[in-house]
């Protein structure tokens, strides 16, 4: 912290008439002290007044603020170790491209869209970072982890073209990625340029989140002997609008807490966001760091660049700084697009004696003061300080300029963030302002300019790289294959539960049970649970491989004489995160790529409430697809009726609506221990052995039954959506059926099938449909091929295939909503009635909630019966009967909208 500043401050505040002499000489005192001790036993002398002065009634006010000044003050600046001048023009280049590309796409296509301010105003943040901080992937070093603001892609691309790394041709294709060659994503997209971006950041709010439970993961591998120990970082960019994301901000104490000084947030805060200042009547950068430092983590501010340090020096009575502090962003805005004359008058004419300061200076000059984030010197000393600092989590604020350099074109102007054409003047302007080698005429072609590679730039900054390890942004494949032969492992769940009731859940904890036991995926399964773990009935689990801490238990815990207590270790295996699903999925994503970011195949299984899944944290589920993450998830508690008791914001007959959005995630609701035993097994066998980018989406239950055995064969089945799990024995029926069932409610189908043929003489098969998304994915590409390949014979979806000529009437139940079974319908060889639970839950018991749904055996029983007397195969008074035999009030609530 800047001693002097404070002293200062304090100095030109005194509020209560103290005489200035009384106070100079506690002032004095502390300078002796700092002279002859240092600042470490100034703090503490400081620390204990503060102390003696709370014990004896003084009241100091709280603030987690210092003085609006850089943290570190110029005299401590370490040594700026590059060439400035090139990188300079360096980044001059940069700056370049990353425009071009933009206007240029915009010619092409106008409305293609792009930004160039973002990366104007963070060029320096990143070119620092490049040439000094970035660590690459070497066979020794697992390289330093970068999530690259999302909106500043065009400038990480611009640096990878000048690296050599992307052809004029791929940067010319920016945003038109279907062009012949392929072109460039708008923005970090691992999905669509998976050997250039690691981590989808554009969402924002996600990648803050994201790269705090990545620096957490990256020290639980170590702790966990996966990996070896190593100081390599996790760097976050963020904007400064950013930060209003709730989930920005929202784990900042989970860093601090556990001590993450492999992490750095870099937020660039040029003081404003898409439609103007971020906080036009108070300063964000104040605002952020009473935020950070109330959570602990070590803040650098970058206020001011080095052309302020002179001045900053001739004002002995700290005038400046708390001139600075005054003013509120809207005003430092307007500073920014006005002359030297406005700011003479307007920032430094609030005082004689300020104007007295910058009297040497022309107008000229003082519009080029430099703020902190583009002064390279300044970004390095923040960069090296934060690389260095131990025992907390860094976050630099460095104050920008949104559109940097653009001049009339946007620099600082609200308009800015959208800003994408620049006329020929402002690009002739843009030009001479970096120092771009091109003439008047070429420069309004706003041509890709590249110097040619024994240019002592294309040198430097190759070099730079070559010693920092390698190029960044980068993405590979790292982890060799698993074996994946688990036929072992899974064979006792194929065989049933010998009528011992239990439920989906039980069972799934069981196959946890035993691949943590497995020699080759015991270590690498990484169960993950929101505060959940007895809800799922894996407390069991708490003992055996433990709970993950970072410091391991530094208490007795209160059930420590019981079998299953609670026992934290720091080689414990579960990352029990606490009550939050981001979290959770932040950690899921950060296990489930670890195959691509350390080369290690961990397999998370994130086990939570169902509602509070897709329904909740859908983004993150979406990024965790873009990042190819592998893995499980499972929805515990699930299916709107069979989740009793919790009422409406609990019970999900949603999220297989959600996942049906989620193109790489195989979505099923099992019924039974031996479909998920088949679902698990070969999720393993496609993610970690054949490195199919998918991940699985699985619901599991809390309402117990005996686990059937398998019923021969039906591993595909199982896997391709749906099989004949139970035929009817009576093959002579005229009235026929085909009843499908999912999940929980797979046995009101059984039971319906038993109610339709002993009381209405009628033939039902119960079908199993594990999985309606496999079905209408597998119906779509069946129908499309058709469609494009109209001379070769028609593929028949597997849906029509595997009904055959299976005769009848088709019914469907499910606990989620009725358009589940309906979309599917199209394929099936006859009209089908869907039975769902569209609908607010609410709370009561299975029966009574399955009864309002009209999802149980009765309704699915009516629905049969009504089928068959729309296709005139029985009377209606057969419909009658049942409806008053069964129960069923023809008056009840409409469970939809009420
Ligand atoms: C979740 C989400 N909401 C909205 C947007 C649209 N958006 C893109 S950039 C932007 C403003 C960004 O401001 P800031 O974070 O300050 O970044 P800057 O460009 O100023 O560096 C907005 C609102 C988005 N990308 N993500
Ligand atoms: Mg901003």
């Amino acid at each position: 912290m800047n001693n002097e500043i404070m002293n200062n401050e304090a100095f030109t505040q005194s509020r209560h008439g103290i005489d200035d002499v009384e106070i100079q000489e506690w002032l004095e005192s502390l300078d002796a002290v700092l002279e002859s001790s240092g600042t470490e036993v100034a703090a503490e002398i400081l620390e204990r007044l503060r102390a003696h002065a709370t014990v004896n009634g003084i009241d100091l006010p709280f603030t987690a603020n210092t003085p609006y000044a850089n943290t570190i003050p110029h005299r401590l600046e370490p040594r700026f170790p590059g060439d400035q001048e090139l990188e300079r023009r360096i980044k001059s280049l940069v700056r370049w491209n990353a425009l071009a590309m933009v206007v240029r796409a915009n010619r092409v296509e106008s409305n293609i869209g792009g930004h160039i301010s973002t990366y104007a105003s963070a060029a320096t943040l990143y070119e620092v970072g490049f040439n000094h901080f970035f660590r690459g992937r070497t066979e020794q070093f697992e390289g330093d982890t970068i999530y690259f603001q999302g909106h500043a892609a065009p400038g990480i691309y611009a640096r990878a073209f000048l690296e050599g790394r992307l052809s004029p041709q791929q940067l010319e294709n920016f945003r038109r990625e279907l062009k012949p060659g392929g072109g460039l994503s708008s923005y970090p997209h691992p999905w669509l340029m998976p050997d250039f971006w690691e981590f989808p950041t554009v969402s924002m709010g996600l990648s803050p989140l994201m790269a705090i439970y990545q620096a957490r993961y990256n020290r639980y591998l170590e702790d966990r002997g996966l990996k070896p120990v190593s100081d390599a970082k996790v760097w976050a960019f963020l904007g400064d609008g950013e930060t209003d994301e709730p989930e920005s901000l929202g784990a900042i104490t989970l860093a601090s807490r556990e001590k993450l000084d492999n992490l750095i947030f870099v937020i660039n805060c040029n003081l404003q966001r898409l439609d103007g200042p971020v906080r036009g009547n108070g300063q964000i950068i104040q605002e952020l760091e009473s935020a950070f430092r109330g959570a602990r983590w070590n803040v650098i501010k970058v206020f001011w660049g080095s052309e302020w340090d002179p001045i900053l020096d001739r004002d002995t009575e700290g005038l400046l700084v708390k001139r600075m502090g005054e003013l509120v962003d809207g005003e430092y805005q307007k500073l920014v697009v006005e002359s030297g004359a406005y700011v003479r008058q307007h920032f430094f004419g609030s005082d004689p004696r300020l104007l007295q300061l910058v009297e040497p200076l022309a107008d000229d000059a003082l519009r080029r003061l430099r703020l902190g984030g583009h002064d390279p010197r300044k970004v390095y000393a923040a960069y090296k300080a934060a690389t260095e600092f131990k025992g907390a989590p860094t976050v630099i604020l460095a104050r920008t300029i949104k559109g940097y350099g653009l001049g009339e074109a946007g620099e600082g102007k609200n308009v800015t963030h959208q800003q994408k054409k620049l006329n020929e003047d402002e690009l002739r302007v843009f030009r001479s302002r970096f120092a771009v080698p091109l003439n008047d005429e070429d420069c309004v072609e706003v041509p890709f300019y590249r110097p040619p590679d024994n240019s002592p730039e294309i040198q430097y900054l190759r070099a730079r790289r070559e010693s920092l390890g390698g190029y960044v942004p980068q993405r590979s494949v790292r982890a060799k294959p698993l074996v994946a032969d688990h036929d072992e492992l899974f064979k006792e769940f194929h065989d049933g539960s010998d009528g011992r009731e239990v439920s989906t859940t039980m069972a799934f904890v069981g196959m946890l049970r035993k691949m943590l036991k497995d020699p080759e995926i015991g270590k690498l399964v990484i169960p993950i649970v929101p505060d959940e773990a007895r809800t799922f009935g894996m407390e069991s689990l708490f003992r055996t491989v433990g709970i993950y801490s970072s410091v391991g238990q530094r208490y007795e815990p209160v059930d420590v004489n019981t079998l299953l207590y609670y026992k934290e270790a720091k080689d414990g295996q579960i990352l029990e995160e606490g009550i939050t699903e981001a979290g959770s999925m932040a950690s899921f994503i950060a296990a489930g790529s670890a195959y691509a970011t350390h080369g290690i195949n961990t397999i998370p299984f994130f086990i939570y409430y169902s509602m509070f899944g897709f329904q909740r944290i859908a983004d993150f589920i979406w990024a965790a697809a873009d990042m190819r993450t592998r893995g499980f998830l499972l929805g515990g508690t699930a299916g709107r009726t069979t989740l009793a008791g919790e009422g409406l914001q609990h019970q999900d007959g949603n999220s297989h609506v959600l996942a049906l959005s989620v193109p790489n995630l195989r979505a099923y609701d099992p019924a039974f221990a031996y479909e998920i035993a088949v679902i698990i097994q070969d999720g393993i066998r496609r993610m970690y052995k054949d490195g199919e980018n998918i991940f699985y989406y699985i619901t599991v239950m809390n309402e117990q039954y005996p686990m059937p055995a398998m019923p021969g064969d039906v591993t595909e089945g199982i896997l391709n959506g749906m099989y004949r799990f139970r035929a009817s024995g009576n093959k002579k029926a005229k009235l026929r059926a085909q009843l499908f069932g999912s999940g929980a409610i797979l046995r009101e189908a059984l039971q319906a099938q038993e109610i339709l043929e002993s009381k209405f003489g009628v033939a039902a098969d119960v079908w199993s449909v594990t999985s309606y998304k496999q079905l209408y994915v597998d119906g779509n590409e069946t129908e499309r091929w058709n469609r494009l390949h109209p001379g070769s014979k028609p593929r028949v979806p597997y849906v029509t295939r595997t009904l055959g000529d299976a005769p009848g009437v088709l019914v469907a139940a499910s606990d989620y909503l009725k358009t589940l079974p309906n979309m599917i319908s199209k394929w099936l060889p006859r009209r089908l009635a869907s039975l769902g639970t569209d609908g607010f839950g609410r709370s009561e018991g299975r029966a009574a909630l399955r009864d309002f749904f009209e999802v149980d055996a009765r309704f699915i029983a009516l629905a049969t019966l009504h089928e068959l007397f729309i296709d005139g195969k029985i009377e209606r008074s057969v419909i009658d009967k049942a409806i008053k035999e069964l129960g069923i009030n023809p008056e009840k609530l409409n469970p939809v909208v009420s």
